[in-house]
């Protein structure tokens, strides 16, 4: 199957910099799942916006308009594996005090497409991240203790990348998609 990218020259032309990552959207079964367990997290931690969910592959942080189109210039003229992750271990991340499901790269295609995007970021000049991957959603900020959270088997099937623009509103973060690729099956 051939790669298919949809974003358009209007999505790169912001002037100055923004915050950008890499990452997939959860498809609508998943999104039930998730807004199933929104209202069962207790105070004082902050559930995420439904329409926020979504799993970050990798973080590229301030980016030109320019520097983004390369990136996506390069990706679309790859192969790039889709994937399939499982989210089942409830974490609190204390730094940034988020709560998330979280699982492991088990996937071969998982590892491939993170070993791409890196090259990728890498050859237009993003800095490298400072974790490994750890698949995860966050579903809460503010989480100061590990609340008890129904278990939860969430097999996530990542079938499109998306460039997210990571935009600071009134109403607080959103993440909003500027371009996407078709991973490819195996
Ligand atoms: O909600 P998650 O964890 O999937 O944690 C931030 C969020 O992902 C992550 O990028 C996503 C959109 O903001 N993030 C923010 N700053 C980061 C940084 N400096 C970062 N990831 C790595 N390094």
């Amino acid at each position: 199957m051939k790669n298919k990218s949809v974003g358009s020259a209007a999505e790169f032309a912001w002037q100055g910099e923004r915050r950008l990552f890499l990452g997939i959207l959860p498809d609508s079964h998943n999104a039930r799942q998730l807004s199933s367990l929104l209202p069962q997290i207790p105070p004082p931690a902050k559930p995420v916006a439904v329409e926020n969910l979504h799993l970050t592959l990798l973080f590229l942080g301030q980016s030109t308009a320019r520097q983004a189109q390369q990136l996506c210039d390069a990706l679309s003229q790859l192969s790039l594996p889709a994937f399939s992750v499982v989210l089942d271990q409830w974490q609190l991340w204390p730094s940034p005090a988020v709560l998330c499901l979280a699982g492991e790269v088990a996937d071969p295609g998982l590892s491939e497409l993170y070993l791409q995007l890196l090259c990728c970021a890498a050859a237009v000049g993003f800095a490298p991240p400072q974790h490994r991957l750890k698949p995860h959603i966050t579903l809460a900020r503010r989480s100061k203790t590990l609340p008890a959270m129904p278990s939860m088997q969430l097999q996530l099937a990542g079938s499109t990348l998306v460039l997210f623009h990571s935009a600071s509103t009134g109403q607080g973060v959103s993440y909003r998609p500027l371009w996407q690729l078709a991973l490819t099956q195996c």
